[in-house]
């Protein structure tokens, strides 16, 4: 049995340009790696990550995490089974102690966890989705995800003046994830026609996760331009949308600000027109993640009577509590994974489950600031996840998961696109 020999980091870059972990865990004959993602609107309740606070990189440095992997971590992990991730993650759970992470940081922990599963992974001679399947006891029925692509891009990952953060498209009607990788790359080029035409070259340029980032101003306007796009490329019938709001980014003394204050039921009034209008299937983040009593009515008007994807992330966090007791309180009918929003792979499996056991939607979800790690397409599908949240066709860091999903594709004997089963 192959156990940790040597659990080590770096410092390397992610997407925005700034510092993150690069985290190798080595056994007696394999290496395992991760690279760390990191958020822009992320919620309170997550793991902390670790930064220096120091000069060198505006002080967004992580040699502190370095230095508890290489000197602090690594010593009690060495000499464990590398197939152990329970356990693994249990002693740096145990390690660090505290609620958020903040002792070791939710990103030295998230590094090892997820290194330790591909090196697991390696000395099982599987590879990285078949070896989580078996984690999560998923192995019968493995599946490629529907991909939310994040077209154009609004809130904490744009320049515009969008509040609204992200605007998806979800081809839910097609038979593979080859095809819906097709579907959006056709559907974003006609787009980027569009706004060339409408709005100028410069406004071509892209946000944070690869989608466009127009100087248009409502969430309306970014809608109609998405569904002309759709139309204009023959996907009217296959392609659905999807909005982040990530509304806690724009809640100010208990109102939400869209130019005017507007309370709970005023927003969920605003969320009906645009249903009214377009074809809008799953909502994320609707409300801030401590305005309980709004998620709760959201799902009763638009969750149950609609039929709406109702979406938690900054509300869940991946965190097991956090999804009972949203599920306890019907707020919310699927939610977004995040590893690094929890700090071990074991506590995301933990929550999936609870998510599942509710009877929610799975969205594995990257972060804004990425990078080429596509550890999450393997999770997905490892896990069976109806979803994937990967941002647009463009910018190698997301590519990484669209190619990666598509090279696991053409591994499956059984080919099986979660399309068919959405139930929007
Ligand atoms: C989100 C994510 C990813 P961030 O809110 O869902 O799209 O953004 O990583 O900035 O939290
Ligand atoms: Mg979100």
């Amino acid at each position: 049995m192959e156990t940790i020999q040597e659990v080590k980091a770096i410092q390397v870059l992610d997407s925005r340009g700034n510092p993150t972990l690069k985290v190798y865990v080595r056994t007696e004959s394999q290496r395992g790696w991760a690279i760390v993602p990191s958020g822009a609107s992320t919620g309170v309740h997550e793991a902390m990550e670790l930064r220096d606070d120091k000069k060198p990189y505006h002080g967004k440095g992580v040699e502190k995490a370095v230095e508890t992997i290489n000197n602090i971590i690594s010593k009690e992990l060495i000499g464990i089974p590398v197939t152990e991730q329970f356990k693994i993650d249990g002693t740096m759970i145990d390690l660090d102690k505290t609620e958020n992470k903040s002792k070791l940081g939710g990103n030295a922990m998230i590094g090892v966890s997820l290194a330790t599963a591909r090196a697991a992974a390696a000395a099982q001679g599987e590879e990285l989705y078949e070896y989580i399947a078996g984690l999560y006891g998923n192995k019968d029925r493995l599946s490629l995800p529907v991909p939310l692509a994040n077209v154009i891009n609004g809130g904490k990952h744009a320049g515009n003046s969008l509040k609204f953060q992200e605007f998806m498209i979800i081809p839910r009607r097609v038979s593979s994830f080859a095809e819906a990788t097709r579907s959006i790359a056709e559907t974003y080029h006609v787009l980027k026609e569009l706004i060339r035409e409408r709005y100028g070259g410069t406004a071509t340029a892209v946000g944070d996760e690869g989608g466009f980032a127009p100087p248009i101003k409502s969430p309306q306007e970014a809608l109609a331009l998405i569904e002309e796009a759709v139309h204009k490329a023959g996907y009217n019938r296959v392609i659905a949308l999807g909005m982040d709001v990530a509304a806690s980014t724009f809640l100010v003394d208990g109102k939400y600000d869209l130019g005017m204050p507007l309370s709970p039921d005023e927003l969920i009034r605003y969320y009906e027109q645009l249903l009214d209008k377009h074809n809008v299937k799953s909502i994320e983040d609707p409300f801030g993640e401590d305005d309980l009593s709004a998620w709760t009515k959201i799902m009763e008007r638009l969750g149950k009577k609609r039929k709406i994807q109702i979406v938690g992330d900054d509300l869940t966090v991946t965190s097991e509590p956090r999804v009972r007791m949203a599920a306890g309180k019907g707020m919310c009918n699927a939610m977004i994974l995040k590893t690094n929003q929890v700090g071990t792979l074991t506590e995301a499996i933990a929550a999936a489950k609870a998510a599942e056991s509710s009877g929610w939607e799975i969205i594995v979800s990257h972060r804004s600031g990425d990078t080429e790690d596509p550890f999450i397409a393997d999770l997905a599908v490892g896990i069976g996840a109806s979803q994937i949240k990967l941002g647009a066709p463009c910018r190698a860091e997301r590519t990484s998961k669209y190619n990666r999903l598509l090279e696991i594709e053409s591994h499956l004997s059984k080919k099986d696109y979660a399309g068919k089963k959405l139930k929007f």
